[in-house]
């Protein structure tokens, strides 16, 4: 993907009005947003074409999606038809769990994201202990992209070592997280930030001063 100033807004915001106001300020810096299941949930699938068609934005879906084959396929294949241009996946569900994403993702020429490991403390307790296999298993299958944290960039090194520089790696957890975008971005491709730029007082100003620190 190619993403403006390599920053990607996570809004995780709870209403179409929110988001709207939200993204209206930043259209001038951001290209690119992620949806999860707060915004999605809120007001329904419709906000990705909505938010697409006013604002001309890319939006990667942020569902983690971690079934069974079969039904990963109907997600994947719902979020694409819903406008999405990418969407995220587990990793930890296995090799025919992830095909089933990647399957959809070129039937519908979008792409696909494999998560790794995750930002938060949580993520030590089960997911670090398998993300160096959960990326093995990415690259085996010709996965192009990947999610890994801004939070531990010592990690975020080693899963960017296993999948190779031309892997396409964004990263969530600068600011609120305590990641910083610099040094994550001499790693990843892009970094990820929601509440640092939405909950603002002035999300536009939030968006310049990040952009100038990277
Ligand atoms: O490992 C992950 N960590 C993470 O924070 C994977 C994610 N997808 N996220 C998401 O990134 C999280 O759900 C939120 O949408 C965003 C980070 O937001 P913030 O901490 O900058 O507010």
């Amino acid at each position: 993907m190619n993403i403006k100033n390599n920053l990607i807004l996570a809004l995780d915001v709870m209403s179409e009005s929110e988001a709207t106001e939200i993204c209206d300020s930043i259209k001038e810096y951001i290209d690119t947003i992620k949806i999860g299941y707060p915004l999605a949930l809120a007001e329904g699938l419709e906000i990705i074409k909505k938010l697409k068609d006013k604002f001309g934005f890319q939006v990667i879906c942020d569902f983690k999606v971690a079934d069974i084959d079969a039904t990963n396929e109907k997600i994947c294949d719902e979020t694409f038809k819903a406008g999405a241009d990418a969407i995220i996946c587990h990793g930890f569900v296995g090799s025919d769990s992830v095909q089933a994403c990647l399957d959809m993702a070129e039937k519908h020429k979008k792409e696909l994201f494999l998560l790794t490991e995750m930002s938060h403390p949580g993520a030590k307790m089960f997911l670090q202990k398998n993300a160096d296999a959960i990326a093995k298993m990415g690259v085996e299958m010709g996965i192009k992209n990947y999610v890994a944290p801004a939070t531990r960039l010592d990690r975020l090194a080693d899963i960017r070592e296993i999948v190779g520089s031309k892997a396409y790696i964004i990263s969530p957890g600068v600011g609120k997280q305590g990641g910083d975008g610099k040094k994550t971005l001499e790693i990843s491709n892009a970094i990820i930030v929601g509440r640092s730029i939405y909950e603002s007082e002035n999300p536009k100003l939030a968006c310049e001063n990040l952009i100038n620190e990277l």
